[in-house]
């Protein structure tokens, strides 16, 4: 069989992930490697997807991407070094009885036409670059055959692509190493839990402002590591003791420490961003009065029932146990009248999780 004139295609989805623990600063930014360790949770949900296809070619002159609709350079070198990656470790592809239909030593005649949707907005602070490279590099790998020479390989790629898009490639709770090998092959993301014993576990994403933020992720963490104190403590001091409590936590089923360190992160990602000379401001009076609310919730609950945490953007993502939802979705409809529809801005959306 001859695959001479064949369009080959491969099309994957890729979920978005939260950070409880945050990712902010690198200690190496050519091969993206982090100040500290971070942990996130994968959302299962439709509606936070991104979904990828793939089309190979010996016939293409060169590789192209669109993303949502539109023609976007791949030039970068983020994803040329993907790109070559996953070229570099290509498998045969084989067909089911075993035939060889392409060696591994021919992929590089072949070019990619790459088409990437996210279904939720793009670059606002919902970790649309990691379920976008997560998905670019994983889409390739399966269409390439990729090979993984060692454990998490795959991880260290989508890494090179957006440091959270090494979290996305698994579900659960999962845990990027920060690693201490100069190459960086040790800085890989891992299942650390598979949260199956946190299904009561519900994640409610309100919407303050779909816009494209201001300062990105990678131009605001590179100002942090260069003026922020604040940052540098809480790489080394703070992050080891947090993220060994959220281990426990998550071990133990334990809510309510989860849900104070994971607040606790959120705001002290925020503080070094306002630690970071000149300031960056990704929350907005509205996430503001959410955080209020959410403690004054808590407050007259009498515990800790809901979370909030922020990534770099306005928009909240709250974390509460099913046997709260309703309460807590009438007390946000009751404060700011936006569920379930969109009102002022801010619509909010409910979803299952983890993974
Ligand atoms: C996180 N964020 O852990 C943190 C919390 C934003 C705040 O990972 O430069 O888009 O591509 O490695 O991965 C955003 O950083 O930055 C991020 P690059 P990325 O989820």
């Amino acid at each position: 069989m001859s695959l001479e004139n064949e369009l080959l295609s491969v099309t994957c989805t890729a979920p978005v992930n939260i950070a409880l623990i945050k990712y902010w600063g690198k200690r190496d930014e050519e091969k993206i490697l982090p100040l500290n360790p971070s942990l996130s949770i994968t959302l299962d949900v439709d509606d936070l997807r991104t979904k990828t296809t793939v089309v190979a070619s010996k016939h293409f002159d060169r590789d192209r991407l669109w993303l949502n609709g539109k023609e976007h350079d791949i030039s970068s070198k983020r994803m040329q070094t993907c790109i070559t990656k996953l070229r570099q470790g290509a498998g045969d592809l084989r067909s089911d009885d075993g035939t060889l239909l392409i060696a591994k030593e021919e992929w590089k005649h072949y070019r990619f036409h790459i088409i990437s949707e996210n279904n939720f907005p793009t670059a606002a602070g919902l970790a649309s670059s990691a379920s976008g490279l997560a998905c670019f590099v994983y889409s390739i790998s399966q269409l390439l055959c990729f090979k993984e020479t060692f454990p998490g390989e795959l991880t260290t790629i989508a890494r090179q692509g957006s440091g959270s898009a090494c979290r996305s490639l698994l579900g659960g709770f999962v845990l990027w190493e920060c690693g201490i090998a100069p190459d960086g092959t040790d800085s890989i993301a891992k299942q650390m839990d598979t949260g199956d014993k946190w299904k009561h576990l519900r994640i409610v994403i309100l919407i303050v402002n779909d816009q494209q933020k201001k300062t990105s992720s990678t131009a605001g963490m590179q100002t942090s590591v260069q003026t922020s104190d604040l940052l540098k403590f809480r790489s080394k001091e703070v992050v080891p003791v947090q993220l060994s409590r959220m281990r426990d936590a998550i071990k133990e089923e334990d809510f309510t420490t989860l849900a104070t360190i994971t607040m606790q992160e959120s705001n002290q990602f925020h503080a070094c961003c306002l630690d970071t000379f000149p300031p960056i401001f990704y929350l907005t009076d509205v996430s503001k009065e959410i955080i209020q609310f959410v403690h004054d919730y808590n407050a007259k609950c009498g515990g800790t029932f809901v979370a909030y945490t922020f990534d770099a953007g306005p928009n909240a993502v709250l974390l509460t146990q099913d046997e709260n939802l309703d309460k807590l979705v009438a007390s946000l409809y009751q404060r700011f009248g936006f569920f379930p529809v969109t009102r002022e801005g801010v619509t909010s959306s409910v979803c299952e999780s983890p993974q």
